[in-house]
């Protein structure tokens, strides 16, 4: 098939499932074209079935707000009608499925719309009334719209109320990449880089700083858990909240056993050092991260968040305390933590079932199910 896939080239989950779902739709022998504003971060293939388009983002004088979306769409439509393709795969609500369907109108070609929605597009954005139209729109659309979870499955419909059926794909772990071998040595190293003792338990979070997020109550958690277990917290990312979280670490007295990373291109050399991975969120619709820090061996603790739930069996897999009960979480960690042999077997059956649940070749055949039947659809 000729695919098309739009995404957000920076850090973010989105923007991660979009390239890999690309890079191994690739090969498997699809021509996949990704039209984005800039090459995507985790775009580091080379495969001859791989093309990259750039949009430039015109900044003429006289436009207050550089027309993004108007120059994207015009871009994938030309890609569309230069290289034939049958499918545009867009990710995130707005504006890209919106720009899917301008692009497919501005090329008149029979071009299929799929778009995924990912998170705070439908929950966040969804509340703003000045975009529901909008929203509602890129939905309905599409010719076909999967979303990351039953949770966010479910949310747009209560929130867009699209006239629209919305099939659940979840997403997937680059297990090639993010996988326990060589977890000891990594995890020794990494250790030792930051004179951090053997014995001394991790515990990691990493993400993009919003409010959403609730790092304070993981600062909050941990604090607990620092007093009963020796043990340090690594906070990886940065965002609105860095300095209030920094004051709160301050005010705790606990600067001396948090790590504060800021940005690290090397994600998984942290996932590997790490025992217990936090996510604590407000919205979450479904928390990539999770998975791959699973795969690297972190065991989970998450809230009761959008999709988390789906992601981890709650006593199984991991655990899930309700949104801002960190102490609930600090004892799941304890518990956890105090008892290897809990530690192990939750380990095991974690890795077992993302690689039932999430196996990038599970999730990569449903999305060319998906595309198959919609091409098929197309040219009868
Ligand atoms: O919408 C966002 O918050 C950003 C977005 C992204 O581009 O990373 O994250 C969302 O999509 C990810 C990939 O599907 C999910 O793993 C995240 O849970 C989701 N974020 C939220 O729902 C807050």
């Amino acid at each position: 098939m000729k695919i098309g896939i739009t995404c957000y080239p920076s850090v973010g989950g989105s923007g991660i499932i979009a390239t890999e779902l690309g890079i191994q739709l690739a090969e498997r022998g699809h021509e996949v074209h990704f039209i984005t504003s800039n090459v995507p971060f985790r775009l580091n293939a080379n495969h001859p079935n791989i093309h990259i388009h750039q949009t430039d983002i015109n900044d003429y004088s006289v436009f207050k707000y550089p027309p993004y979306d108007i120059t994207l769409a015009s871009k994938i439509s030309e890609v569309i009608i230069e290289y034939d393709l049958e499918l545009v795969h867009m990710h995130y609500a707005v504006p890209h499925a919106i720009c899917g369907i301008l692009a497919k109108q501005m090329s008149g070609r029979a071009v299929r719309i799929v778009t995924t929605l990912h998170g705070t597009d439908i929950t966040v954005l969804g509340h703003d009334m000045s975009l529901v139209n909008a929203i509602r729109f890129g939905i309905e659309g599409s010719d076909a719209v999967t979303a990351v979870s039953e949770s966010l499955n479910r949310q747009t419909h209560e929130l867009i109320k699209p006239d629209k059926s919305i099939e659940t794909i979840y997403n997937f772990v680059e297990e090639e990449y993010f996988n326990m071998a060589d977890r000891e040595t990594i995890r020794k190293r990494m250790k030792e880089r930051y004179n951090i003792g053997e014995d001394t338990k991790v515990l990691m979070h990493t993400s993009n700083f919003r409010k959403i997020k609730r790092i304070d109550d993981i600062v909050r958690a941990f604090n607990i858990v620092q007093k009963n277990i020796d043990s340090i917290l690594v906070l990886i990312g940065d965002g609105p909240e860095t300095n209030s979280i920094k004051h709160l670490i301050k005010e705790l007295g606990i600067e001396n056993s948090v790590i504060l990373a800021g940005h690290q291109s090397d994600v998984k050399s942290y996932y590997m050092m790490s025992d217990v991975f936090l996510l604590l969120s407000q919205k979450e619709s479904f928390g990539l991260a999770l998975l791959e820090a699973m795969h690297c061996g972190s065991v989970p603790i998450g809230s009761t968040a959008g999709g988390i739930s789906e992601v981890i069996k709650d006593g199984e897999t991991g655990y899930i305390v309700d949104v801002g009960d960190y102490v609930s979480a600090a004892e799941r960690i304890m518990n956890l933590l105090s008892d290897d042999s809990l530690f192990q077997s939750m380990q095991e059956r974690m890795l077992l079932d993302i690689n039932l649940r999430f196996h990038s070749d599970v999730i990569i055949s449903e999305y060319e199910t998906l595309y198959r039947n919609l091409i098929g659809a197309s040219s009868k």
